[in-house]
């Protein structure tokens, strides 16, 4: 049974600065934090040390001091070792004092932020747990942002979390911060170890495993581009689209050849699929990046918005978005 398979999709955008900007926009990994697993500075041993230099990182605390702890440490007041959920070190979210560790990534509006992250207790002390909260947001708003449920841990072993925020209109730097709520020990620069943070970002409704062709260009403009599949049989490959949006007009001719004109700026999404003569077919994505014609590419990417949602949802986090030793897929 032959099976005719999406295997090469190919941007055409309509110039290289325009293909650079919208690639990396429409891509998925905008919004990654950096640093997620406290691992730079490098070489650190022991407990408690108080740094400025930790990239990526940025805290509330007043003295600017970022609290990192590497092997061979000492989790006074019950002196045993905690080993880093990853690598060789971790945070301590109370560093001098109580208090939020966070960064502000790029984020296209409309898009999923997907987080996860490790959580400890710094206290073995039966019933005494250490609690944060994950906080995303814009970077000035009001309220501020959404609030993740309370994450508790004892000091006994990592709990793993993870959770998603959808990012609403507009919003193109995305504040995401790790919240000391309480401490076990009840000493305010005592308590919730953190590691192993990590963001990604999907496309509103894009599955990661289905290929894509991205088309970028002005509102209006006729944009091209090709899918390439292929039969391993050497049958002819056909393709279809389905489901167009109302502004966004899609024709995919026979051997894949790719039509397609948006009537509003945004990010537009339509399916494709390749069959064989035979009937087996392979699912693929086109995404067409329009903007404005009268504006440069670098301000048009705020008028980007998701195609099925106008408002895209802002709420408090959907039940059941963290769970206790749950990692995302
Ligand atoms: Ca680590
Ligand atoms: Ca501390």
């Amino acid at each position: 049974m032959a099976a005719a398979s999406v295997s090469a999709l190919a941007a055409q955008p309509v110039s290289a600065a325009e293909a650079a900007e919208a690639a990396e926009a429409a891509e998925a990994e905008p919004c990654a934090v950096v640093n997620g697993g406290f691992e730079e500075p490098g070489g650190l041993r022991g407990q408690g040390h108080l740094r400025k230099d930790v990239p990526g990182w940025r805290t509330s605390s007043g003295d600017g001091l970022i609290e990192i702890w590497g092997a061979g440490n000492h989790a006074d007041p019950m002196d045993f070792t905690v080993p880093p959920d990853t690598g060789d070190q971790f945070a301590e979210l109370n560093g001098t004092s109580v208090s939020t560790l966070y960064q502000d990534v790029r984020t296209l509006p409309g898009s999923t932020i997907d987080w996860s992250l490790a959580h400890r207790g710094r206290t073995r002390t039966q019933g005494s747990q250490d609690v944060m909260r994950v906080r995303i947001g814009g970077v000035v708003q009001v309220p501020e942002g959404q609030d993740s449920p309370d994450i508790a841990d004892g000091g006994d072993t990592w709990g793993h979390y993870g959770g998603s925020y959808t990012v609403p209109r507009g919003q193109r730097v995305t504040r995401v911060e790790f919240v000391s709520v309480s401490s076990g020990t009840g000493r305010p620069s005592y308590g919730n170890f953190l590691d192993s943070v990590s963001t990604s970002c999907s496309l509103p409704n894009q599955p990661p495993t289905v290929p894509y062709l991205v088309l970028s260009g002005s509102v209006g403009q006729p944009l091209d581009g090709s899918l390439t599949s292929v039969d391993h049989e050497g049958g002819e490959v056909t393709y279809s689209a389905t489901a167009p949006v109302p502004w966004l007009n899609v024709t995919v001719r026979p051997r894949g050849t790719v039509v397609a004109r948006a009537i509003r700026p945004g990010v537009h999404q339509v399916p494709v699929k390749a069959c064989d003569e035979r009937g087996a077919c392979a699912d693929g994505r086109v995404v067409v990046v329009a903007y404005r014609r009268t504006r440069p590419i670098a301000r048009s990417l705020a008028d980007l918005y998701p195609t099925q949602s106008a408002t895209p949802p802002v709420g408090p986090f959907p039940s059941g978005a963290v769970g206790k030793d749950r990692r995302m897929p």
